[in-house]
């Protein structure tokens, strides 16, 4: 609604950056690191591996330099697994311990609040190699051997924790899961079962948090894809709170409230692919609920109905990288009323609005956004700098949602931007780059990887110093 006062950014709101180890450190060999399943993972030949990314492993300093002059109040990275424990449980590696708390230490040094994401899709390779991973109950002990050793090491330094990144990306993408099964019917049954052990091991991980992290704070780090019905037919209504519920709320439920709900448990029985859960696994998850609920919010999604036919049953499932349509459910339409990216994402400041008022309405958490922000292909120009005015206005359009919906009441704790320097993309390289600053290298020219300013950051640092005043 239109309203007569909007209200300002509160003291102390955590203006922040994002990004994840193996998007940004590169020396993915290096200093006794184990491999993740990213680093074995087969890339296409036009895309470059992760094995120099923004060579930040040797470059933090610099990095940390650049966050400092732009403002930044929080910076969001995550620890790779493999460089502390490079088989993912056993020995640890000191080279690893020592790199993290010399981040954190010059992030300290620079008024940079550390929010630290504990596994941000680089599951180590040796875990799926010994027992298969999330598959297996023995991985929840393992998550929660290293979040304990990160919060011991840490947690005197490091008061904000994230404990997973886009677990649902993690369910439906079976390369993050190690898993190499042809059928997918069956991947699709192994992801629930991998989610059942996330949700419990994210418990465990919560619970040690508090009780060894003095003030700490810890919560999941969820996507959350707005969904609205394509037409007013009461039809494409219910495929679209279904589809809420399937997609943005099913592994919620249990991190938050304690409890799977009722669509989604019709849903798993239906096609059997309820997971096992063990004795005592529900009174953990209630027991054990998160400080605040971080996102990563990128675009919306217009939902219709995909009724049963002839052709199609229970369980006929397609996917565009994620599931797309889905027989008896529903299935995902272009949006006419909405721009996209290159990559064909619907551009929807609004949908952050909505996003953060279903998650308050529902879960009643204090709100992070941990990443939002706008891919490009970017060149640098001959002379100047670079005119990144899109991300500025994408930016500018997200964030003043942002305030929208802290005027009616919901909390937010802080914004993180996705990148702070350009890192490599999830699925596209370094063709589609995200940051307030140019990494000079190309997809498989290194050049200089010398760091640039662009118009973006001179933008995001005028944002922090007048708290957000400047967005209109
Ligand atoms: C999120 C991931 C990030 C990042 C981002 C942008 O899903 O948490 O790691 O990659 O999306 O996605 P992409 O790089 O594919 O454009």
């Amino acid at each position: 609604m239109q309203t007569k006062k909007v209200k300002d950014f509160p003291e102390g709101f955590l203006w922040g950056a994002s990004s994840s180890a193996f998007q940004i450190e590169g020396a993915a060999y290096e200093d006794g690191k184990g491999l993740s399943v990213m680093d074995v993972r087969k890339v296409k030949p036009t895309v470059c591996d992760y094995s120099v990314a923004s060579d930040h492993y040797h470059r933090y300093k610099e990095d940390i330099a650049l966050m400092k002059e732009m403002g930044l109040k929080a910076y969001r990275f995550s620890i790779a697994w493999t460089r502390i424990f490079p088989n993912g449980n056993g020995e640890v590696n000191q080279k690893g311990i020592d790199f993290y708390n010399d981040l954190i230490n010059e992030l300290k040094k620079n008024d940079i609040e550390p929010i630290v994401t504990i596994y941000h899709f680089e599951y180590p390779q040796g875990l799926v190699d010994q027992y298969g991973g999330w598959i297996d109950r023995r991985s929840i002990d393992d998550y929660a051997t290293y979040a304990e050793l990160l919060f011991r090491t840490y947690g005197d330094r490091v008061k904000y924790w994230l404990t997973i990144n886009e677990q649902d990306h993690v369910v439906h993408m079976p390369f993050r899961l190690g898993l190499t099964d042809d059928n997918r019917k069956e991947k699709e049954r192994l992801g629930f079962l991998a989610n059942h052990n996330m949700c419990v091991a994210t418990a465990k991980a919560i619970k040690l948090c508090h009780e060894i992290v003095k003030d700490g704070k810890i919560g999941p780090a969820t996507c959350f894809e707005m969904m609205y019905p394509t037409t007013n037919s009461p039809a494409d209504a219910l495929a679209c709170m279904d589809a809420m519920e399937i997609r943005n709320y099913y592994l919620l439920d249990p991190n938050i409230l304690g409890e799977y709900g009722g669509t989604f448990k019709r849903y798993l029985e239906d096609r059997n692919m309820m997971p096992e859960i063990h004795e005592g696994d529900m009174e953990l998850l209630k027991a054990n609920k998160p400080d605040f609920l971080a996102f990563n919010y990128y675009y919306s999604e217009s939902i219709s109905a995909f009724p049963l036919d002839d052709e199609h049953e229970i369980g006929d499932i397609e996917f565009n990288l994620l599931p797309s349509r889905e027989a008896g459910v529903y299935q995902v339409v272009k949006n006419n009323n909405l721009e996209a990216t290159l990559w064909g994402w619907q551009i929807d400041a609004v949908g952050l609005q909505l996003s953060a008022r279903c998650l308050w309405d529902r879960y009643h958490l204090p709100l992070l956004i941990t990443e939002n922000g706008f891919g490009n292909k970017e060149v640098w120009p001959e002379e100047g700098i670079l005119q990144d005015d899109d991300r500025i206005e994408y930016l500018s359009r997200h964030i003043s949602n942002v305030r929208e919906a802290m005027n009616v009441g919901v909390e937010f704790l802080g914004f993180c931007a996705w990148s702070v320097i350009d890192i490599i993309s999830g699925h596209s390289g370094f063709s589609k780059r995200y940051g307030f600053v140019y990494v000079n290298r190309d997809e498989h020219d290194l050049k200089d990887l010398a760091r640039r300013k662009k118009k973006s950051f001179y933008w995001y640092q005028k944002v922090i110093e007048t708290n957000g005043k400047n967005i209109k």
